[in-house]
Protein backbone atom coordinates (compact mmCIF):
# COMPACT_ATOMS: atom_id res chain seq x y z
CA UNK A 1 0.00 0.00 0.00
CA UNK A 2 1.52 3.34 -1.07
CA UNK A 3 0.40 6.18 1.91
CA UNK A 4 1.26 9.77 1.59
CA UNK A 5 4.51 11.12 2.96
CA UNK A 6 6.01 7.13 2.71
CA UNK A 7 9.51 7.81 1.42
CA UNK A 8 10.45 6.11 -1.34
CA UNK A 9 12.83 8.62 -2.70
CA UNK A 10 13.59 7.37 -6.32
CA UNK A 11 15.59 9.58 -8.78
CA UNK A 12 13.30 12.46 -10.29
CA UNK A 13 13.70 13.23 -14.11
CA UNK A 14 14.66 17.18 -14.41
CA UNK A 15 12.58 17.89 -17.46
CA UNK A 16 9.36 15.73 -15.61
CA UNK A 17 9.44 18.43 -12.94
CA UNK A 18 9.87 21.25 -15.29
CA UNK A 19 7.09 19.86 -17.56
CA UNK A 20 4.74 19.42 -14.14
CA UNK A 21 5.85 23.16 -12.99
CA UNK A 22 4.34 24.00 -16.45
CA UNK A 23 1.47 22.39 -15.75
CA UNK A 24 0.41 23.73 -13.00
CA UNK A 25 0.67 27.21 -14.01
CA UNK A 26 4.34 28.55 -14.02
CA UNK A 27 5.46 30.48 -17.13
CA UNK A 28 9.00 29.18 -17.05
CA UNK A 29 11.14 26.81 -14.98
CA UNK A 30 14.73 26.14 -14.70
CA UNK A 31 16.82 24.24 -12.27
CA UNK A 32 19.91 25.41 -10.67
CA UNK A 33 22.56 23.61 -8.18
CA UNK A 34 22.70 24.02 -5.16
CA UNK A 35 26.61 23.59 -4.84
CA UNK A 36 27.06 26.23 -7.81
CA UNK A 37 24.88 28.76 -5.80
CA UNK A 38 26.62 28.30 -2.53
CA UNK A 39 29.96 28.62 -4.55
CA UNK A 40 28.48 31.71 -6.31
CA UNK A 41 26.71 33.88 -3.85
CA UNK A 42 25.64 37.38 -5.38
CA UNK A 43 27.46 39.52 -2.47
CA UNK A 44 30.06 37.34 -0.79
CA UNK A 45 30.07 39.54 2.17
CA UNK A 46 26.09 38.66 2.71
CA UNK A 47 25.95 35.12 1.85
CA UNK A 48 22.53 34.79 -0.24
CA UNK A 49 22.89 30.62 -0.35
CA UNK A 50 20.89 28.14 0.35
CA UNK A 51 23.10 26.69 2.85
CA UNK A 52 22.32 29.20 5.17
CA UNK A 53 18.82 28.09 5.11
CA UNK A 54 19.24 24.20 4.97
CA UNK A 55 22.29 22.54 4.69
CA UNK A 56 20.23 19.54 3.00
CA UNK A 57 19.64 21.48 -0.01
CA UNK A 58 20.98 20.27 -3.19
CA UNK A 59 18.66 21.54 -6.11
CA UNK A 60 16.69 24.91 -6.58
CA UNK A 61 14.05 24.67 -9.08
CA UNK A 62 13.25 28.21 -10.34
CA UNK A 63 9.68 29.09 -11.29
CA UNK A 64 8.38 32.58 -13.24
CA UNK A 65 5.18 33.81 -13.31
CA UNK A 66 4.66 36.52 -15.66
CA UNK A 67 2.87 40.16 -14.98
CA UNK A 68 0.20 40.39 -17.97
CA UNK A 69 1.19 43.12 -20.28
CA UNK A 70 -2.33 44.85 -20.49
CA UNK A 71 -1.93 46.24 -17.05
CA UNK A 72 0.88 48.32 -18.68
CA UNK A 73 -1.44 49.64 -20.95
CA UNK A 74 -3.45 51.73 -18.16
CA UNK A 75 -4.05 54.99 -17.16
CA UNK A 76 -2.45 54.69 -14.02
CA UNK A 77 -0.24 52.26 -11.93
CA UNK A 78 -3.13 50.62 -10.07
CA UNK A 79 -3.90 47.45 -12.28
CA UNK A 80 0.09 46.92 -12.11
CA UNK A 81 -0.19 47.24 -8.35
CA UNK A 82 -2.96 45.16 -7.91
CA UNK A 83 -1.47 42.60 -10.53
CA UNK A 84 1.64 42.10 -8.68
CA UNK A 85 -0.77 40.66 -5.54
CA UNK A 86 -2.28 38.33 -8.06
CA UNK A 87 0.91 36.78 -9.56
CA UNK A 88 2.75 36.45 -6.19
CA UNK A 89 0.00 34.56 -4.90
CA UNK A 90 -0.50 32.60 -8.26
CA UNK A 91 3.39 31.90 -8.22
CA UNK A 92 3.44 30.63 -4.47
CA UNK A 93 0.35 28.48 -5.01
CA UNK A 94 2.50 26.90 -7.75
CA UNK A 95 5.36 26.72 -5.52
CA UNK A 96 3.67 24.74 -3.25
CA UNK A 97 2.11 22.54 -5.17
CA UNK A 98 5.34 21.70 -6.70
CA UNK A 99 7.06 20.76 -3.24
CA UNK A 100 4.17 19.11 -1.74
CA UNK A 101 4.83 16.50 -5.05
CA UNK A 102 8.82 16.51 -5.10
CA UNK A 103 8.00 15.49 -1.09
CA UNK A 104 5.59 12.92 -1.66
CA UNK A 105 8.01 11.36 -4.44
CA UNK A 106 10.00 10.75 -0.78
CA UNK A 107 12.41 14.39 -1.44
CA UNK A 108 12.36 16.85 1.55
CA UNK A 109 10.98 20.03 -0.34
CA UNK A 110 9.58 23.52 0.07
CA UNK A 111 8.77 26.89 -1.40
CA UNK A 112 11.07 30.04 -0.55
CA UNK A 113 9.55 33.07 1.33
CA UNK A 114 10.41 34.98 -1.87
CA UNK A 115 9.37 38.39 -1.07
CA UNK A 116 10.42 38.42 2.66
CA UNK A 117 13.61 40.04 3.94
CA UNK A 118 16.09 38.91 6.62
CA UNK A 119 16.36 41.34 9.19
CA UNK A 120 19.80 40.17 9.60
CA UNK A 121 21.23 41.08 6.31
CA UNK A 122 21.96 44.49 4.92
CA UNK A 123 19.56 45.97 7.49
CA UNK A 124 16.76 43.76 5.83
CA UNK A 125 17.10 44.97 2.43
CA UNK A 126 18.36 41.41 1.62
CA UNK A 127 16.01 38.34 1.06
CA UNK A 128 16.59 35.09 2.39
CA UNK A 129 18.09 34.27 -1.46
CA UNK A 130 18.06 36.30 -4.49
CA UNK A 131 15.71 34.97 -7.00
CA UNK A 132 17.06 36.74 -9.55
CA UNK A 133 20.38 35.46 -8.97
CA UNK A 134 18.46 32.13 -8.83
CA UNK A 135 16.86 32.50 -12.23
CA UNK A 136 20.08 33.85 -13.88
CA UNK A 137 21.69 30.54 -12.36
CA UNK A 138 18.51 27.99 -13.61
CA UNK A 139 19.26 29.48 -17.24
CA UNK A 140 16.15 31.98 -17.50
CA UNK A 141 18.01 35.02 -18.22
CA UNK A 142 20.49 37.38 -17.20
CA UNK A 143 20.65 40.83 -14.99
CA UNK A 144 19.83 44.10 -16.64
CA UNK A 145 21.35 47.86 -16.56
CA UNK A 146 18.70 48.32 -14.02
CA UNK A 147 19.61 44.95 -11.95
CA UNK A 148 16.12 43.00 -12.75
CA UNK A 149 16.31 39.71 -14.51
CA UNK A 150 15.24 40.04 -18.21
CA UNK A 151 13.87 36.40 -19.43
CA UNK A 152 13.71 36.48 -23.69
CA UNK A 153 10.19 35.65 -23.55
CA UNK A 154 8.97 38.39 -21.18
CA UNK A 155 11.74 40.77 -20.46
CA UNK A 156 11.33 41.79 -16.76
CA UNK A 157 7.78 41.63 -16.22
CA UNK A 158 7.67 38.74 -13.95
CA UNK A 159 7.71 37.72 -10.53
CA UNK A 160 9.86 34.12 -9.55
CA UNK A 161 10.59 32.10 -6.75
CA UNK A 162 12.26 28.95 -5.73
CA UNK A 163 11.51 25.58 -4.32
CA UNK A 164 14.62 24.11 -2.41
CA UNK A 165 14.87 19.90 -2.35
CA UNK A 166 16.86 16.83 -1.36
CA UNK A 167 16.70 16.05 -4.88
CA UNK A 168 19.52 16.10 -6.73
CA UNK A 169 18.71 17.33 -10.00
CA UNK A 170 20.47 17.97 -13.33
CA UNK A 171 20.91 21.54 -13.37
CA UNK A 172 20.15 24.07 -16.07
CA UNK A 173 23.13 25.55 -18.28
CA UNK A 174 23.73 29.48 -17.50
CA UNK A 175 22.90 32.01 -20.10
CA UNK A 176 26.34 33.09 -21.32
CA UNK A 177 24.63 35.38 -23.25
CA UNK A 178 24.09 38.89 -22.42
CA UNK A 179 19.84 39.25 -22.51
CA UNK A 180 19.70 43.55 -21.47
CA UNK A 181 20.50 45.63 -24.93
CA UNK A 182 22.89 47.84 -22.34
CA UNK A 183 23.66 51.40 -22.27
CA UNK A 184 22.99 52.07 -25.56
CA UNK A 185 19.64 51.37 -25.36
CA UNK A 186 19.10 52.97 -21.03
CA UNK A 187 14.80 53.10 -21.51
CA UNK A 188 14.75 51.66 -17.91
CA UNK A 189 17.38 54.69 -16.88
CA UNK A 190 14.91 57.10 -18.94
CA UNK A 191 12.00 56.16 -17.61
CA UNK A 192 12.69 55.82 -13.92
CA UNK A 193 10.97 58.66 -12.02
CA UNK A 194 13.59 59.28 -9.27
CA UNK A 195 16.27 58.59 -11.22
CA UNK A 196 17.91 55.64 -9.32
CA UNK A 197 19.50 53.18 -12.10
CA UNK A 198 22.76 53.43 -12.16
CA UNK A 199 25.36 50.73 -14.38
CA UNK A 200 23.72 47.68 -13.61
CA UNK A 201 23.17 48.64 -9.96
CA UNK A 202 20.63 50.21 -8.49
CA UNK A 203 20.00 53.36 -5.74
CA UNK A 204 17.57 51.31 -3.86
CA UNK A 205 16.54 53.81 -1.16
CA UNK A 206 15.59 56.14 -4.21
CA UNK A 207 13.52 53.57 -6.34
CA UNK A 208 12.02 52.41 -2.78
CA UNK A 209 10.31 55.91 -2.58
CA UNK A 210 8.44 55.12 -5.72
CA UNK A 211 8.26 51.06 -5.63
CA UNK A 212 7.45 51.29 -1.73
CA UNK A 213 5.18 54.44 -1.53
CA UNK A 214 3.66 53.02 1.78
CA UNK A 215 6.41 50.37 2.07
CA UNK A 216 7.98 49.51 5.68
CA UNK A 217 10.60 52.69 5.86
CA UNK A 218 7.55 55.08 4.94
CA UNK A 219 5.83 53.41 7.80
CA UNK A 220 8.83 54.08 10.46
CA UNK A 221 9.02 57.78 9.19
CA UNK A 222 5.43 58.26 9.70
CA UNK A 223 5.39 56.74 12.89
CA UNK A 224 8.90 58.78 13.98
CA UNK A 225 7.18 61.75 12.86
CA UNK A 226 3.74 61.30 14.28
CA UNK A 227 5.46 60.38 17.62
CA UNK A 228 7.13 64.21 17.59
CA UNK A 229 3.39 65.91 16.87
CA UNK A 230 1.21 68.02 19.17
CA UNK A 231 -2.47 66.29 20.09
CA UNK A 232 -4.25 68.39 17.90
CA UNK A 233 -1.97 67.38 14.71
CA UNK A 234 -2.14 63.92 15.73
CA UNK A 235 -5.48 64.28 14.98
CA UNK A 236 -5.64 64.75 11.41
CA UNK A 237 -1.78 62.55 11.09
CA UNK A 238 -4.33 59.87 12.33
CA UNK A 239 -6.77 60.38 9.09
CA UNK A 240 -4.11 61.21 6.45
CA UNK A 241 -3.55 59.65 2.87
CA UNK A 242 -0.45 58.05 4.43
CA UNK A 243 -2.81 56.10 7.14
CA UNK A 244 -5.10 54.81 4.89
CA UNK A 245 -1.90 53.81 2.28
CA UNK A 246 -0.87 51.47 5.03
CA UNK A 247 -4.24 50.00 4.94
CA UNK A 248 -4.89 49.40 1.66
CA UNK A 249 -1.11 47.47 1.62
CA UNK A 250 -2.09 45.33 4.40
CA UNK A 251 -5.22 44.51 2.82
CA UNK A 252 -4.09 43.68 -0.86
CA UNK A 253 -0.69 44.78 -0.61
CA UNK A 254 -1.26 47.41 -2.98
CA UNK A 255 1.42 50.08 -2.15
CA UNK A 256 3.56 48.49 0.14
CA UNK A 257 5.75 46.89 -2.92
CA UNK A 258 5.59 46.42 -6.78
CA UNK A 259 4.12 50.06 -6.96
CA UNK A 260 6.17 51.59 -9.55
CA UNK A 261 5.81 49.66 -13.06
CA UNK A 262 8.19 51.98 -15.46
CA UNK A 263 11.27 49.77 -15.64
CA UNK A 264 9.28 46.89 -16.49
CA UNK A 265 6.74 48.75 -19.16
CA UNK A 266 9.48 50.38 -21.32
CA UNK A 267 12.16 47.56 -21.24
CA UNK A 268 11.89 46.32 -25.60
CA UNK A 269 12.80 42.34 -24.59
CA UNK A 270 10.32 39.94 -24.68
CA UNK A 271 7.57 39.24 -27.41
CA UNK A 272 4.87 40.42 -24.91
CA UNK A 273 6.39 44.15 -25.58
CA UNK A 274 6.89 43.83 -29.51
CA UNK A 275 3.44 42.51 -29.51
CA UNK A 276 1.25 44.74 -26.94
CA UNK A 277 3.86 47.56 -25.47
CA UNK A 278 5.85 48.66 -28.11
CA UNK A 279 3.66 51.60 -29.51
CA UNK A 280 2.29 53.29 -26.21
CA UNK A 281 5.94 52.71 -24.56
CA UNK A 282 7.61 54.00 -27.63
CA UNK A 283 7.81 57.54 -26.40
CA UNK A 284 9.07 57.89 -22.41
CA UNK A 285 7.66 61.25 -21.06
CA UNK A 286 10.59 60.99 -17.81
CA UNK A 287 13.23 61.26 -20.39
CA UNK A 288 15.07 64.36 -19.68
CA UNK A 289 18.56 65.82 -21.18
CA UNK A 290 20.18 65.07 -17.54
CA UNK A 291 19.47 61.12 -17.79
CA UNK A 292 20.23 61.04 -21.63
CA UNK A 293 23.43 62.67 -20.73
CA UNK A 294 24.16 60.29 -17.79
CA UNK A 295 23.41 56.97 -19.62
CA UNK A 296 25.83 58.84 -22.59
CA UNK A 297 28.52 58.52 -19.85
CA UNK A 298 27.73 55.11 -18.78
CA UNK A 299 28.30 54.29 -22.64
CA UNK A 300 31.64 56.10 -22.64
CA UNK A 301 33.03 54.33 -19.39
CA UNK A 302 31.91 50.84 -20.78
CA UNK A 303 33.78 51.84 -24.05
CA UNK A 304 36.95 53.53 -22.08
CA UNK A 305 36.83 50.12 -20.13
CA UNK A 306 36.60 52.24 -17.00
CA UNK A 307 36.04 50.36 -13.65
CA UNK A 308 32.66 49.94 -13.71
CA UNK A 309 31.22 48.03 -9.97
CA UNK A 310 28.01 46.78 -11.51
CA UNK A 311 30.05 44.71 -13.94
CA UNK A 312 33.18 43.20 -12.08
CA UNK A 313 34.60 40.31 -12.67
CA UNK A 314 32.22 38.38 -10.11
CA UNK A 315 29.22 40.01 -11.26
CA UNK A 316 29.82 39.52 -14.83
CA UNK A 317 28.63 36.35 -14.30
CA UNK A 318 24.63 37.35 -13.74
CA UNK A 319 25.13 39.85 -16.50
CA UNK A 320 26.03 37.43 -19.16
CA UNK A 321 29.73 37.05 -19.62
CA UNK A 322 29.84 37.06 -23.56
CA UNK A 323 28.08 40.44 -23.58
CA UNK A 324 25.27 41.74 -25.85
CA UNK A 325 25.10 39.63 -28.92
CA UNK A 326 21.60 41.05 -30.68
CA UNK A 327 19.37 38.77 -28.95
CA UNK A 328 16.26 41.34 -28.95
CA UNK A 329 16.54 42.30 -32.53
CA UNK A 330 16.85 38.36 -33.27
CA UNK A 331 13.61 37.86 -31.97
CA UNK A 332 12.07 40.74 -32.80
CA UNK A 333 12.81 39.93 -36.55
CA UNK A 334 11.51 36.28 -36.01
CA UNK A 335 7.72 37.80 -34.18
CA UNK A 336 7.97 39.87 -37.28
CA UNK A 337 7.95 36.82 -39.60
CA UNK A 338 5.35 34.56 -37.90
CA UNK A 339 3.14 38.53 -37.59
CA UNK A 340 3.54 38.08 -41.71
CA UNK A 341 2.18 34.27 -41.38
CA UNK A 342 -0.36 34.68 -39.60
CA UNK A 343 -1.75 37.09 -41.67
CA UNK A 344 -1.59 35.17 -44.82
CA UNK A 345 -3.40 32.68 -42.91
C1 LIG B 1 14.32 44.15 -1.24
C2 LIG B 1 13.77 44.11 -2.65
C3 LIG B 1 13.54 45.33 -3.29
C4 LIG B 1 13.86 46.69 -2.71
C5 LIG B 1 15.26 46.95 -2.31
C6 LIG B 1 15.08 47.66 -1.01
C7 LIG B 1 16.36 48.05 -0.42
N1 LIG B 1 16.31 49.14 0.29
O1 LIG B 1 17.36 47.37 -0.56
C8 LIG B 1 13.37 47.71 -3.77
C9 LIG B 1 12.23 48.53 -3.21
C10 LIG B 1 14.42 48.65 -4.34
C11 LIG B 1 12.85 46.80 -4.85
C12 LIG B 1 12.35 47.31 -6.01
C13 LIG B 1 11.83 46.54 -7.03
N2 LIG B 1 11.62 45.22 -7.01
CO1 LIG B 1 12.25 44.10 -5.61
N3 LIG B 1 12.84 42.81 -4.38
C14 LIG B 1 13.47 42.89 -3.26
C15 LIG B 1 13.71 41.47 -2.70
C16 LIG B 1 12.62 41.16 -1.68
C17 LIG B 1 15.08 41.20 -2.14
C18 LIG B 1 16.24 41.77 -2.97
C19 LIG B 1 17.54 41.08 -2.71
O2 LIG B 1 17.75 40.33 -1.78
N4 LIG B 1 18.49 41.31 -3.60
C20 LIG B 1 19.69 40.58 -3.58
C21 LIG B 1 20.90 41.42 -3.80
C22 LIG B 1 22.07 40.49 -4.10
O3 LIG B 1 20.67 42.26 -4.89
P1 LIG B 1 21.58 43.53 -5.14
O4 LIG B 1 21.75 44.32 -3.92
O5 LIG B 1 21.06 44.18 -6.35
O6 LIG B 1 22.97 42.75 -5.47
C23 LIG B 1 24.03 43.33 -6.05
C24 LIG B 1 24.82 44.06 -5.11
O7 LIG B 1 25.06 43.25 -3.96
C25 LIG B 1 26.04 44.26 -5.93
N5 LIG B 1 27.13 44.59 -5.08
C26 LIG B 1 27.14 45.75 -4.42
N6 LIG B 1 28.25 45.85 -3.76
C27 LIG B 1 28.96 44.74 -3.97
C28 LIG B 1 30.19 44.38 -3.48
C29 LIG B 1 30.74 43.16 -3.82
C30 LIG B 1 32.04 42.80 -3.27
C31 LIG B 1 30.05 42.33 -4.69
C32 LIG B 1 30.63 41.05 -5.12
C33 LIG B 1 28.77 42.71 -5.17
C34 LIG B 1 28.26 43.94 -4.80
O8 LIG B 1 26.16 43.05 -6.71
C35 LIG B 1 24.99 42.28 -6.56
C36 LIG B 1 24.67 41.56 -7.83
O9 LIG B 1 24.18 42.40 -8.85
C37 LIG B 1 13.51 40.60 -4.00
C38 LIG B 1 12.99 39.18 -3.77
C39 LIG B 1 14.08 38.18 -3.63
N7 LIG B 1 13.84 37.20 -2.82
O10 LIG B 1 15.12 38.26 -4.24
C40 LIG B 1 12.54 41.47 -4.81
C41 LIG B 1 12.66 41.46 -6.32
C42 LIG B 1 14.11 41.66 -6.68
N8 LIG B 1 11.92 42.62 -6.71
C43 LIG B 1 11.26 42.50 -7.81
C44 LIG B 1 10.58 43.55 -8.45
C45 LIG B 1 9.59 43.18 -9.53
C46 LIG B 1 10.84 44.85 -8.09
C47 LIG B 1 10.32 46.11 -8.76
C48 LIG B 1 10.18 46.07 -10.27
C49 LIG B 1 8.97 46.44 -8.11
C50 LIG B 1 8.23 47.62 -8.63
N9 LIG B 1 7.60 47.53 -9.75
O11 LIG B 1 8.12 48.59 -7.96
C51 LIG B 1 11.39 47.12 -8.34
C52 LIG B 1 12.55 47.10 -9.35
C53 LIG B 1 13.72 47.91 -8.98
C54 LIG B 1 14.96 47.48 -9.71
N10 LIG B 1 15.26 48.07 -10.84
O12 LIG B 1 15.64 46.57 -9.23
C55 LIG B 1 11.39 41.09 -8.37
C56 LIG B 1 12.34 41.10 -9.56
C57 LIG B 1 11.74 40.71 -10.87
C58 LIG B 1 12.73 40.93 -11.96
N11 LIG B 1 12.27 40.88 -13.18
O13 LIG B 1 13.90 41.08 -11.73
C59 LIG B 1 11.97 40.31 -7.13
C60 LIG B 1 12.95 39.21 -7.48
C61 LIG B 1 10.75 39.74 -6.39
C62 LIG B 1 10.29 38.38 -6.88
N12 LIG B 1 10.02 37.47 -5.96
O14 LIG B 1 10.15 38.11 -8.04
N13 LIG B 1 12.94 45.49 -4.52
S1 LIG C 1 10.81 50.42 -10.05
FE1 LIG C 1 10.48 52.55 -10.68
S2 LIG C 1 11.72 53.73 -9.26
FE2 LIG C 1 12.47 51.62 -9.14
S3 LIG C 1 14.13 51.47 -10.67
FE3 LIG C 1 12.26 50.84 -11.71
S4 LIG C 1 11.51 52.76 -12.66
FE4 LIG C 1 12.99 53.35 -11.07
S1 LIG D 1 15.34 48.96 -20.92
FE1 LIG D 1 17.12 48.51 -22.22
S2 LIG D 1 18.89 48.91 -20.91
FE2 LIG D 1 17.11 48.74 -19.57
S3 LIG D 1 17.07 46.60 -18.94
FE3 LIG D 1 15.77 46.74 -20.74
S4 LIG D 1 17.13 46.29 -22.47
FE4 LIG D 1 18.42 46.73 -20.72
Amino acid sequence: MLRQGMPLAPPVDAAEVKRRALELGANLCGIASAATLNAFPPDPRWPQTPDRISPYCKSVVVIVQRIPAGAFRCKSNIPVQYLDMLVLRRMDRVALKLAQELERLGHPSFALAAQETDWNLKRASYARLSTRHLGVEAGLGTLGLEVNILTPEFGPRLYLTGILTEVELEPDQRMEEQVCIGESCSRCLHSCPPDAVRQWGLDKAGCATEAQEFGYAQITRFFEKFLGMEKQDRKSAVRSRDVFGFWQGLLRVVGSFGDCPRCLAVCPVGNDYHAHLADIQKHIPEKTPEKVAKAAAFKQARKSGDDVPGLSAWNRRWVGEKGYQGIVARQLQEFKRLQKEKEKQ
